[in-house]
């Protein structure tokens, strides 16, 4: 049981020092300064004291007190900074600082105001030892006097470095432009709290993919696709007068971990956001990001010419539609100048697209390419295409045999934009197998933050370790070593144009991603979009410490708690390379869902287990669709055989009796229910350990995590039953002894339906009105 927190001692008013005074005033500033909920009846933090509310709005940017001896040597390295323009000390003859670098100084003094109890002097000099030099060669002499190599950091690198300046000892946090310094800034501030020393850094950094965007599948509605947090982050009805905090907010937290661009609205876009109305308020939040390094972009429809601008076509090849988009895009550039580019879904799901006109991808694609080009900017043309071109016998193939051909045939400015599998997104699938397999075509990898498929805004699965696992899959088309990672950040083909994006999760609940620890997952994709080669384990302890607490006593189980989770949800969902057993709301289990009703056979469950009374899953081996041979000839023997395919991806890849027997010796069925029991016990794990860590936090974030993962312990069950009893009715296998039989029957756990989830388009109820059970 968890045990309650201790009531915050404070000495009485008279025996507080004067200096512990000014220390609450500064903490409480700072605490104040980030949104925290201290109430104005409430003492400020102290140290010593029981954790104080919060409400998860901070991220990871709490900036919370120190303790000792940490705070002692951290202050010894803070005692004063120097900047482009220092208050109360303005140099003469430098330039005025930008709004970029002005926040890097701001940033700078809200963190070690709250971290430390007391903002470092403004100095226009280094005075003494322990001073802070932040800046680029241009925006400080002193800073350009040291003569760094900052060659090698590029645009948005940055170095920090313990040097002696003007004969005391400092660190400097230096860069060639004034976004490094930002992010030089974060990473420093990161140091402290996640309790690094700071005494002898050498540290340089810069991302290894250029472009790192979170797209938000956001409408101008307020609603948001697939959002498990609240309404859209932007209030259009109030733009562009009103901005909000939260913009800035965002964009802070954004830069944080180094994202530079964010497409405002939905894939699944609307004309209405390229209208001058619009425009200008998305050049009211652009003003705000550009601060902080951030661009953004816009979802499209490709239809656009003809229901905004009145033409008879769309057709790319046609030159009056070139003209539209070439002045809509000149248009843009006038309203925002350092626009992004496009993002484009087309002919999927619906949506117009070149197909239409009976023209490829590539001269969809190309058309936007060389209105942006004028402007450098880009064009994100999505691979998940899968309606017109038939395959209806395996979706997992068609987008490669939709794309693979046009290789090289697209303009330099475009990005084909790949999720991560060949389906959508799913707990888990086999790396998509365009990785690797368009040398001559800029690739970009398109991740999920939000959970559309992984238990939404309730349950806890941390995505690093799906996102590690992609991004580490080996496509062997150069041999060993010819990893996702090296195709997205160029370095196995050369290509200049980087890019890497990730579903948003984020909304307008007050802690931002409808949970706490959905925050982990925006954090994890930031940091490995800077760096795609940072293990998720490490990730994760960083978001921990930040997030919640340094005391290792709360840090070392919760996570090992995170990265166990998302294996256990796929052992409670759909192991064994099983994929798509999802309820029509994507969330619970509905592996009986069979075409019904005109809903494609691709958007059905059954289409994808294949179960039936010889066995279960989808052949994809030369004897069924051979999407395994769309891989590299050395993972297609690999998958493509039975025995040397790995077990979590064999349903994936092969249709096997119920009889087959495993590496462990388990028959395939027996195996199946071990998995989901496993699943659900590791989620009864995490509860178990959740449950002792009450002492070490705060009790608003404590409470709604255990509430959460008491939602999730049921919903596990409630995978693992449904999904029993509906295979044990095709194999007609008794259940490995020890398993416990499902409490109710298939057709009880049939007749569950939740009718309405937020994030499922449209608001139409997914049932129809019944009398519904409640599964156990
Ligand atoms: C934005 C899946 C989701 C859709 C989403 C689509 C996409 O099909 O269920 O909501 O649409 O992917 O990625 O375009």
């Amino acid at each position: 049981m968890p045990r309650p927190i201790s009531p915050m001692r404070v000495p009485p008013e008279s025996r507080r020092a004067p200096l512990a005074r000014g220390l609450c005033a500064a903490m409480t500033a700072a605490y104040l300064l980030m949104g925290g909920t201290a109430r104005a009846d409430s003492l400020p933090p102290t140290v010593a004291a029981a954790p104080p509310a919060e409400d998860g709005y901070r991220l990871w940017l709490r900036y919370v007190p120190v303790e000792q001896p940490w705070r002692s040597r951290y202050r010894a390295s803070a005692s004063e900074w120097v900047g482009a323009e220092p208050e109360g000390a303005a140099r003469t003859g430098g330039a005025a600082p930008s709004p970029t670098l002005r926040a890097a100084q701001a940033e700078l003094l809200r963190g070690l105001s709250g971290l430390l109890g007391a903002a470092p002097r403004a100095a226009a000099e280094v005075t003494e030892d322990g001073a802070i030099l932040l800046g680029t060669p241009r925006s400080s002499a002193l800073l350009a006097s040291l003569r760094l190599d900052l060659h090698a950091l590029g645009a948005e690198g940055y170095l920090i470095r313990t040097t002696t300046i003007q004969g005391h000892r400092a660190t400097a946090i230096a860069a060639n432009t004034d976004i490094g310094v930002l992010y030089g800034t974060f990473a420093f501030l990161r140091l402290l709290e996640t309790r690094k020393p700071i005494g002898h850094l050498d540290i340089t950094a810069s991302p290894k993919i250029r472009r790192r965007v979170l797209d938000h599948w956001d409408n101008l509605n307020g609603t948001v696709e697939r959002g498990y947090a609240g309404d859209s982050l932007w209030k259009w009805e109030t733009l562009p007068e009103h901005l909000s905090q939260r913009y800035t907010d965002y964009a802070r937290a954004c830069a944080s971990i180094g994202i530079n661009g964010v497409v405002l609205n939905n894939v699944n876009a609307t004309p209405f956001i390229l209208t001058p109305l619009y425009l200008g308020k998305v050049a009211a939040l652009a003003g705000v990001l550009r601060s902080y390094g951030i661009r953004v972009y816009l979802s499209v429809p490709f239809s656009t010419p003809v229901t905004l601008g009145k033409l008879e076509s769309a057709d790319p090849l046609d030159p009056r539609v070139q003209a539209w988009w070439n002045a809509k895009v000149a248009e843009i550039y006038r309203a925002i100048p350092d626009f992004g580019g496009f993002l484009m879904k087309a002919n999927s799901e619906g949506q117009p697209g070149p197909e239409d006109y009976h023209r490829t991808q590539a001269e969809g694609a190309n058309l936007l390419a060389r209105a942006l080009a004028p402007h450098q900017g880009i064009v994100m043309w999505r691979a998940f295409v899968y309606t017109t071109s038939g395959h209806s016998e395996d979706r997992a193939r068609q987008a490669y045999d939709t794309f693979r051909p046009l290789d090289g045939k697209f303009a330099d400015n475009v990005l084909v934009q790949v999720k991560n599998g060949p389906i959508d997104f799913q707990p888990r699938e086999p790396f998509h197998p365009l990785f690797g397999a368009m040398p001559h075509t800029n690739l970009m990898l398109e991740l999920q933050v939000t959970k559309e498929y992984l238990g939404q805004r309730t349950s806890i699965v941390y995505l690093g370790p799906l996102f590690e696992e992609a991004l580490r899959a080996d496509t062997w088309v150069r041999g060993r070593g010819s990893t996702v990672a090296r195709v997205t950040d160029g370095s196995l083909y050369g290509e200049p144009l980087t890019a890497i994006a990730g579903v948003a999760n984020i909304g307008s609940d007050r802690n931002w991603c409808g949970s706490i620890f959905n925050q982990a997952n925006w954090y994890a994709f930031g940091r490995l979009a800077w760096d795609p080669d940072l293990p998720a384990r490490r990730i994760a302890e960083e978001w921990v410490r930040m997030t919640f607490s340094n005391d290792r006593r709360f840090v070392a189980p919760v996570v090992k708690m995170m990265m166990g989770s998302r294996e256990a949800a796929v052992d409670y969902m759909t192991p064994l390379g099983l994929a798509s057993q999802m309820a029509g709301t994507h969330f619970g289990p509905g592996p009986w869902m069979a075409p019904a009703g005109g809903i494609p056979a691709d958007w059905t469950s059954t289409y994808y287990s294949r179960a039936d009374a010889a066995g279960i899953g989808f052949d994809r081996t030369a004897t069924g669709s051979n999407a395994v041979a769309q891989y590299s000839a050395h993972l297609a023997a690999q998958y493509g055989n039975a025995a040397t395919c790995p077990e979590s991806l064999l349903l994936w890849f092969h249709h096997l009796s119920w009889d087959y027997r495993l590496r462990s010796g388990h028959t395939l069925w027996d195996s199946l229910v071990l998995h989901y029991d496993r699943g659900v016990a590791s989620v009864r794990q995490a509860r178990e350990t959740w449950s002792t860590l009450s002492p070490y936090i705060d009790a608003e974030r404590y409470r709604l995590t255990a509430d959460f993962l008491a939602i999730q312990e049921k919903d596990a069950e409630w995978w693992r039953n449904a999904s029993i009893a509906y295979f044990q009715s095709i194999s007609h296998r008794p259940l490995p002894a020890g398993a416990a039989p499902p409490p109710d029957t298939l057709a009880h756990y049939e007749a569950f339906c939740i009718p309405y989830l937020e994030g499922s388009p449209g608001n139409r109820p997914a049932c129809p009105p019944a009398d519904v059970p409640v599964p156990r």
